[in-house]
């Protein structure tokens, strides 16, 4: 065999896989078919959030602290700044879903989170205007991840561990058989015992390759970049947010190194043609007016837009990821449907996937709301 795993896609969850397996000696072969960090998946933009008490989930959270964890060490490693622990607070009406699900994961895994109302929302951080009967879950352990700095992270760690990338390698084809994949690029092929396949926003087209359709459904967001009085809105002293309205959720980010105060809608989306790049930000009104209106209204000190980016979020039905073995071949592995909220745990899905590819081919971390037959 060339290799002991190929890794189809090295965004943020292949590379961090490719960085643990390498880490345990196994001779690894990246494939991208761009040259990450890069623009056209899910990680650019510089900042993503991580957050412990998880709306989404008390299921999340035991991995969302691994994710922590280990963000942590790699934090060690690298001269780059990976994470900054501004805080997060998540804000909504009392009856919110996912305001209930915040408070019972940080009551069931003994969480730092101080339950604030709207007065003392507003009171303790003059950049926020909370309507009266919203509430807050302030978490002080949490924060922002530099998300490019952490995928340049992974990738100079794999390569040194000997992990080999090889970038713009657009992968053609997968053969699967008994004991071995073979995976095919325009010029070259290569063997392997086991596959990952982390296709992010590509997964619909490569999915196929494996033998498999799942109802995927590609979204173009939004994220933009506000003028900040940096007295008002700085990292030291104001956390990343989530902020549920009744109909609408947005969430962002203090202003790190001067970028300004980085604020993104997260529910909706426009289905993406993925045969096309991405339509620029600004192709849609709704690309500035919703992020401009939110902050006019909910944090009217952040001043002018400056800028936005588009971004894809690929989306399960249930919006739950998938992180499980190929429903006939357990030397195949697929992580996909990140729906928008995966980042943040890149680094324990790198280990989960790093572990499901290895001898055992069972993780430490309950991976049973993530399987493929759920759907
Ligand atoms: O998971 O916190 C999150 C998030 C923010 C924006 C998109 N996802």
């Amino acid at each position: 065999m060339d290799y002991d795993v190929i890794i189809v896609g090295a965004g943020s969850m292949g590379m961090a896989a490719g960085y643990y397996l390498a880490k345990k000696g196994k001779r690894i072969l990246l494939l991208d078919s761009y040259d990450p960090p890069h623009t056209e998946g899910s990680h650019h933009g510089e900042t993503r959030i991580i957050r412990h008490a998880y709306g989404e989930g008390e299921s999340y959270v035991a991995m969302a602290l691994r994710a922590q964890a280990l963000w942590n060490e790699l934090q060690k490693l690298s001269d780059e700044e990976l994470f900054i622990n501004t805080g997060v607070i998540n804000i909504a009406q009392p009856d919110s879903r996912f305001i209930q699900n915040v408070i019972k994961s940080a009551e069931k895994y003994s969480l730092n989170v101080e339950q604030l109302s709207a007065e003392e929302i507003n009171q303790r951080w003059e950049g926020f205007q909370v309507p009266e009967g919203y509430i807050g879950c302030y978490e002080l352990d949490s924060g922002v991840l530099m998300s490019e700095n952490c995928i340049r992270a992974f990738k100079k760690e794999a390569i040194k561990h000997g992990a080999v990338l090889k970038a713009h390698a657009a992968v053609t084809s997968i053969s699967i058989f008994d004991e071995h994949v073979q995976v095919a690029t325009a010029g070259e092929s290569f063997t392997a015992d086991s596959l990952i396949l982390t296709p992010g926003a590509a997964a619909r087209k490569l999915l196929p390759l494996i033998g498999l359709e799942l109802p995927l459904q590609e979204l173009r967001n939004t994220f933009s970049w506000f003028e900040t009085d940096e007295s008002i809105y700085p990292a030291n002293r104001f956390p990343a947010f989530t902020f549920e309205l009744p109909t609408e959720m947005y969430y962002g980010f203090p202003s790190i190194n001067g970028a300004g105060v980085k604020i993104g809608r997260h529910d909706g989306g426009r289905p993406r043609d993925m045969r096309k790049p991405p339509e620029e930000f600004g192709a849609h009104p709704q690309d500035q007016q919703d992020v401009s209106r939110f902050a006019n209204r909910y944090m009217s000190k952040v001043g002018q837009h400056v800028s936005g980016q588009p971004c894809t979020y690929t989306n399960t039905p249930d919006e739950d990821f998938i992180i499980d073995k190929h429903p006939d071949y357990d030397h195949v592995i697929l992580a996909c449907g990140f729906s928008g909220h995966g980042f943040k745990f890149s680094s324990a899905v790198g280990e989960i996937l790093s572990e499901l590819a290895t001898e055992n081919r069972q993780s430490a971390l309950d991976i049973s709301p993530f399987t493929i037959n759920r759907f």
